[in-house]
């Protein structure tokens, strides 16, 4: 029986395969548009699903459209090590965002297959439904569901801005599953993803050991004054819903600063009313988004952004509509898991390195179902959620490398 640690991935085959799949919602500057759930997203899973059973996996969707690719193992009535991650995209997404945790987990299907190994527990790889949540908010509904957190007709009803529902989107593209959502036991597991900051690079390690990751607070804020025309209402008699907006903007930033070195605040929408250049704006709808890995120092700039927010509206006399649409808590990783990762990247000589992870993750919500814990490899210059996000090879197949021998370490192989 090979030892764990000389189990190998065929690190082309996953570059090819990502390289494949970046073909479907490619866009002009190199990145992928797959938004959640369009003709797009669909073309993707069906790619996926289509390898997947090329590997000999059998194929389960549940009600939110997570898909679940099995492959199975000697004893099949023991819960699985599963992996997986989205692939769902921004906008102007990259080709590794999410993909590259999918596909690593096809990998590691791919290559126990050619090792000829047969593990104790099912492996699985899993696609979450609409994890950036862009599409439809809040970001990471599906796995949310799948962890208990929301409930499924939550889930199925959130709407795009065109007003469709997930529950519509998924029965217009197929993957209207009919398993149930969540509630079974998961033996571990683990997600490959791209760091999106500029960590690991900087210290030149390829993998990074996620430990936990920061906690998240979303908003919906509607700032409502009054139109009116731009000639001759006087600057005193005005209640611009937009100068109002310039100095929300202000003072996200100025909550994210003071809270400095770990707090993020952005405002990523602003949606302006009537938008005409010669009327004073009337309304303005805009979001916030927070992320501190402390609870308590989240709750303070809550409260410090509340407090502002009050002021503004005062001096300008305007009407506020907030709504915290999202609350993500910080999430401490297991350890047993986090220790996979790192026996498996220390077995590989690859440099490492603890991480916090900025960004939210299915695992966020999964470490609710069972042992969970990520990798991370690093991406060009740190940049993600940009068309130009990149990785080398050599990042990807150490990624892909870790994941197999955390996962067979887990799943148990060889009597
Ligand atoms: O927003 C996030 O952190 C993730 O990309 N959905
Ligand atoms: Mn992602
Ligand atoms: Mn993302």
């Amino acid at each position: 029986m090979t030892d764990i640690k000389n189990l190998s991935i065929d690190g082309q085959r996953l570059w090819d395969s990502l390289m494949e799949m970046a073909k479907i919602g490619a866009t002009e500057k190199g990145g992928c548009c797959r938004l959640a759930l369009t003709d797009l997203d669909k073309q993707g899973r069906n790619l996926f699903v289509r390898w997947c059973e090329e590997a000999g996996c059998t194929i389960k969707v549940d009600k939110m459209g997570n898909i679940f690719a099995r492959r199975a193992g000697r004893d099949d009535s023991k819960p699985p090590v599963i992996t997986g991650s989205h692939l769902d995209t921004q906008p102007t997404g990259g080709r590794f965002d999410g993909v590259f945790g999918v596909l690593a987990g096809l990998e590691v299907v791919r290559s126990l297959n050619d090792l000829g190994i047969e593990t104790e527990h099912p492996v699985e790889v899993a696609v979450w439904t609409n994890e950036e949540g862009s599409r439809f908010a809040p970001a990471m509904v599906a796995s949310g569901v799948y962890a208990g957190v929301f409930d499924l007709e939550y889930g199925l009803s959130r709407a795009d801005s065109d007003g469709k529902t997930m529950g519509e989107e998924l029965e217009r593209i197929g993957y209207a599953g009919s398993e149930e959502v969540g509630g079974r036991e998961i033996h571990a597991y683990f997600e490959a993803h791209i760091e999106q900051g500029p960590i690991l690079e900087a210290e030149d390690k390829p993998i990074g050991v996620v430990t936990d990751a920061q906690g998240q607070r979303w908003y919906e804020l509607t700032l409502t004054g009054m139109e009116s025309h731009a000639g001759p209402t006087p600057m005193d008699r005005r209640r611009d819903a937009l100068v109002g907006a310039a100095r929300v903007v202000e003072l996200v930033n100025k909550t994210g600063l003071d809270n400095a070195p770990y707090a993020c605040a952005t405002v990523g929408m602003l949606e302006v009313h009537p938008n005409s250049r010669n009327v004073i704006p009337g309304r303005v709808f805009l979001t916030i988004d927070f992320r501190h890995p402390d609870a308590e120092v989240l709750a303070g700039m809550d409260k410090a952004m509340r407090a502002g927010l009050d002021k503004i509206a005062a001096d300008i006399g305007l009407e506020v509509e907030l709504e915290q649409i999202w609350y993500s808590p910080p999430v401490h990783f297991d350890d047993g898991c986090i220790a996979a990762v790192r026996q498996a990247a220390e077995n590989n000589g690859y440099a490492l390195r603890d991480m916090v992870s900025g960004a939210g993750h299915d695992a966020c919500y999964i470490a609710k179902a069972g042992p969970t814990s990520m990798i991370f490899v690093p991406c060009i210059d740190g940049i993600s959620h940009n068309e130009v996000e990149d990785a080398k090879p050599e990042w990807i197949t150490a990624g892909g490398q870790v994941l197999l021998q955390a996962m067979v370490e887990k799943a148990g192989y060889g009597a």
